[in-house]
């Protein structure tokens, strides 16, 4: 039976110096991901285990200024004595960081969605990100937070909470943003680097969405073509987190931004909702899906012909807070 909270001694007798573990996080990682990741880490092999760290997908560019992150390794063939997974709601999002037969000896998690697909379970939904699950264990569990380790641990907390201003910031998230100080963790460094930091191109790409925003019945939208990719400079086909600072405007409920992908006629959209609304729903009628929070979904079309299908669905759902059947 896996254990919902693992005990502290089990999770210590896990780390014998001189064991390979492999510790693994989710697709597409964010701050969290990578921070649990490296935090861990660092602390391991500071107790004398041979760590390696693995991840499906690139590292953002606004995480790697984390020291060890160009260790990280796409996939894991050689089995190891121990596999841990980070910040993961359940085993298949590991992707294919490591197969999908190696079983999970220890799984610490924050989602409330957390299948308990580890031997040990270490799953605290209150928690406002998997590196404070990990900061505030490490002394029972016979870690020592390294300055690396710190600088880790801050930065998933930072990016988990938007910069600590979600509702999951509570006095204790305070005080332990204080002890990661105390380890050596820069807190203005990891700050500007994980949430503040952008390029030049970035600037301006961002700003030609924000030029066009439009807005009707609280919901705000704008798009983003491959031309405004070509005379800025900026190379990914994303939004550069448009969608959210669309969703500063006041008056607005839900964002949603149409990105003209480099692949012809396919569109990707973002939905972004303050609290009580569910843009995962809206996504999913599109053949996407997502969280309550935030969304996505890709279609094909024209830019023009996706607008004039998704806008009045988004628009429909606000004012019904249902997903009309001609969206499906
Ligand atoms: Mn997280």
């Amino acid at each position: 039976m896996p254990t919902t909270l693992a005990p502290p001694e089990a999770v210590r007798r896990l780390w014998q110096p001189g064991r390979t573990v492999v510790i693994a996080s989710h697709i597409n990682p964010d701050g969290d991901a990578v921070g649990s990741l490296l935090g861990l880490g660092h602390m391991l092999r500071a107790a004398g285990l041979t760590v390696t760290l693995a991840l499906a997908d690139p590292v953002p560019n606004n995480l790697r200024f984390l020291p060890g992150v160009e260790a990280i390794v796409a996939r894991v063939t050689q089995r190891p004595d121990l596999l841990i997974a980070v910040d993961s709601g359940d085993r298949e999002r590991l992707g294919a960081a490591v197969p999908a037969d190696w079983p999970v000896d220890l799984n610490i998690d924050h989602h409330k969605t957390n299948t308990f697909f580890g031997r040990l379970n270490v799953v605290l939904p209150q928690a406002p990100s998997t590196t404070a699950v990990i900061a505030q264990h490490a002394t029972a569990w016979g870690l020592r937070i390294t300055p690396p380790a710190a600088q880790a641990l801050l930065t998933g907390l930072l990016t988990d909470t938007l910069g600590l201003r979600t509702a999951s910031v509570q006095p204790d998230t305070l005080r332990l943003v204080a002890a990661l100080m105390e380890h050596g963790a820069d807190l203005s460094t990891a700050y500007y680097e994980a949430l503040v930091a952008r390029t030049f191109a970035e600037i301006r790409y961002l700003g030609l969405g924000k030029a066009r925003a439009q807005m009707q019945g609280r919901v705000i939208w704008s798009h983003l073509t491959r031309h405004d990719r070509e005379v800025t400079g900026f190379p990914i086909p994303d939004d550069a987190g448009l969608v959210n600072a669309l969703l500063n405007a006041r008056e607005a409920d839900l964002a949603v931004v149409f990105i003209e992908t480099d692949e012809p006629e396919v569109v990707k959209i973002s939905w972004r909702a303050k609290s009580g609304w569910d843009v995962g729903e809206l996504a999913r009628a599109f053949g996407g899906g997502g969280h309550a929070a935030a969304a996505g979904a890709r279609v094909s079309g024209t830019l023009e012909a996706v607008q004039q299908r998704v806008l009045p669905a988004t628009l429909e759902y606000h004012r019904t807070r249902q997903v009309p059947q001609t969206a499906r």
